[in-house]
């Protein structure tokens, strides 16, 4: 497919997915959805890949769903078009690789939704976070009502939802929305980073640790530590990932996975 809004370069074992779309504050509308749900199946089966990081051009990092598009349609067309885009955010949660946000700018409503649908987010000091859907009349339709409560807890999260105020990044860190603040010169240096060092890890154990994680968040206690103990078995045994590496450790090596 042939792509107008997403750029992707994959370098060393990093897929870099930026959204292009700058004259409209990279606004998702339905060309978005279509390329990202491509995008995500392509990165998905490129065993070369070992993390994601999505990120905006411009001084936007995603300024919301395309209001231009939203306009005009009705409740029905609405709710589909809602669904889609929780879909899609939900496959990213589902993708083996770990998926990093990196904020350069405007992260507000679907912007927010987006950054939120991935494993964790890094913002720069010019990032700008919200919920603004209630100034439209409108609530969010990405699942901000049910992963920002999980991310931030209830109160800060119907703070944002209710208020629509825009904080800034260190607010942002400080209610655990983002991981990590740097300036913006820095920015796509240090996440680059951060993905090259998970692609030197044990490749199973990011993707089950990653899947363990999540399937937690959707179980009890209990039963995600019963989900745990049989991956933390799987990655033992003759010529697996855990020998290799403890094996490694030891003769204080580095591990060939
Ligand atoms: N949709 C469409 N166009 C947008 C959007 C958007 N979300 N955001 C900005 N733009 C456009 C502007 O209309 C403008 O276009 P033009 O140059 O043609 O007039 C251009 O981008 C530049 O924007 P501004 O001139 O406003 O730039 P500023 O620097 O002054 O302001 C802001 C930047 C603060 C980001 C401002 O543009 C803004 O407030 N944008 C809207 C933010 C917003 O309300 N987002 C939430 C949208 S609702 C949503 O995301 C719900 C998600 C769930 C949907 C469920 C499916 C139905």
């Amino acid at each position: 497919m042939k792509y107008e809004i997403l750029q992707i370069e994959i370098t060393a074992g990093i897929a870099l997915v930026t959204v292009s779309r700058p004259k409209a504050m990279n606004a998702l509308n339905t060309q978005f959805f279509m390329e990202m749900d491509d995008a995500i199946a392509n990165i998905s089966s490129n065993p070369e890949v070992k993390v994601m990081v999505v990120t905006g051009d411009g001084k936007a990092f995603v300024a919301g769903a395309d209001i231009a598009e939203m306009v005009n349609m009705n409740s029905e067309e609405a709710s589909n078009f809602s669904r889609i885009g929780q879909n899609t955010f939900a496959s990213l949660g589902k993708m083996e690789i770990p998926v990093i946000a990196a904020i350069n700018g405007f992260a507000l409503g679907g912007g927010l939704e987006f950054a939120m649908g991935c494993d964790f987010r890094i913002a720069s000091t010019k990032a700008k976070f919200g919920q603004p859907e209630v100034n439209l009349g409108l609530i969010p339709g990405y699942a901000a009502t049910q992963r920002l409560s999980r991310l931030v807890g209830l109160a800060d999260a119907l703070f944002l939802l209710t208020t629509a105020e825009m904080i800034g990044a260190e607010d942002a860190l400080r209610i655990g929305l983002v991981q990590k603040v740097l300036e913006p010169e820095e920015l796509m240096e240090t996440v680059m980073k951060i993905a090259k060092t998970i692609t030197y890890k044990g490749p199973n154990a990011v993707k089950k640790v990653k899947a363990v994680t999540r399937a937690g968040m959707l179980t009890d206690f209990n039963s995600g530590c019963e989900i745990e103990a049989n991956e933390f078995g799987s990655l033992f045994g003759k010529g697996n990932e855990g020998e290799i590496g403890m094996k490694a450790f030891l003769a204080k090596e580095r591990p060939n996975w």
